[in-house]
């Protein structure tokens, strides 16, 4: 079965091989293999029976990155937003020569009182998961389908699974203008981008293509990684806890920051303003690096 939807997650099996795992629970993506391997990481201690979201995978930020502040209208909104701590529906799902897609549902009418009362307005979100045999795509569609425009962030919060934090390089950043959230100091990026102690960076205006995250080196000295292309995300935020912060996080492992590094495309250092009927869209392509990515010396 190209899709099968096993009890509270979506499963995607491409015939080449290459799978992906969705629980409904946020729509948050929590496993991409591709061959052969994982390539998106999930906490051990990762919580997935709802209660809280899930460390790990692809959490859906929507309609505020972060915490909201007061007098915004997102101030009384949980971290993040509700979309990654709602229950979604498995919409529909396709499949063609080469590629297998699975589309998730949600609008103002699922999610709870609480946050319908603290964001109201009407709203319908439209996720889609594309599989292909080595690239998977993750494509959101926001409608506003009030009489009431309204203003949001939104971010595809990737957690990536790499073998060491301490070899990991993200190329592509160089040049750039940043806002260091563990300084609150404002940088630009020069050269790639290494991580040695906790990182919060958010690039706004990021490239759209060409963004690699390396972390090996495949025969003949090709880089190995993942490449990540976006499209209407103008922002790049890179994370990683680092071990203080780390330690702080219930729900994440003291040494797992080794194994890990989030580079999350979204529209977050500005609102977005949607006017009453309007919709938004916006999508990353996650790729495997192939020989022609030749290892940044
Ligand atoms: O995207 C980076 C970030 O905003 C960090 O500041 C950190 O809070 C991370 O998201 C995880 O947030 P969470 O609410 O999932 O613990």
């Amino acid at each position: 079965m190209p899709v099968s939807q096993q009890s509270d997650k979506t499963v995607l099996t491409h015939p080449s091989g290459s799978s992906a795992e969705v629980y409904l629970y946020g729509a948050t993506l929590t496993s991409w293999k591709s061959a052969g391997k994982e390539h998106i990481f999930l906490s051990e201690k990762a919580i997935l029976d709802g209660s809280k979201a899930i460390r790990g995978g692809i959490p859906l930020v929507f309609p505020v990155f972060g915490k909201g502040k007061a007098p915004h209208v997102t101030a009384s909104l949980p971290q993040h937003g509700f979309a990654r701590i709602s229950r979604w529906k498995l919409a529909n799902s396709s499949e063609d020569a080469h590629s297998v897609t699975a589309q998730f549902g949600l609008d103002h009418t699922m999610i709870s009182d609480e946050y319908r009362k603290a964001w109201p307005y009407d709203f319908s979100l439209i996720y889609t998961v594309k599989l292909s045999a080595e690239s998977i795509e993750t494509h959101l569609k926001i409608h506003n389908v009030g009489d009431k425009s309204f203003d949001f962030n939104t971010l595809l919060h990737t957690y990536f699974l790499i073998p060491d934090v301490h070899k990991v390089r993200v190329i592509g950043l160089s040049g750039l203008d940043y806002h260091d959230k563990v300084s609150s100091k404002f940088s630009k990026q020069e050269g790639e981008v290494v991580i040695r102690n906790e990182v919060d960076s958010v690039y706004a205006n990021a490239p759209s293509e060409n963004i690699q995250i390396q972390y090996g080196v495949q025969e003949q000295g090709a880089a190995e990684g993942i490449n990540v292309h976006k499209n209407g995300l103008g922002d790049i935020v890179v994370w990683n806890p680092w071990s203080e912060r780390a330690a702080g996080l219930a729900d994440f492992g003291d040494e797992e920051y080794h194994r890990m590094i989030c580079i999350e495309a979204g529209q977050v250092a500005e609102f977005i303003a949607l006017a009453a009927g309007a919709s938004w869209a916006g999508s990353q392509v996650l790729s495997l690096l192939t020989g022609s990515h030749h290892l940044v010396v």
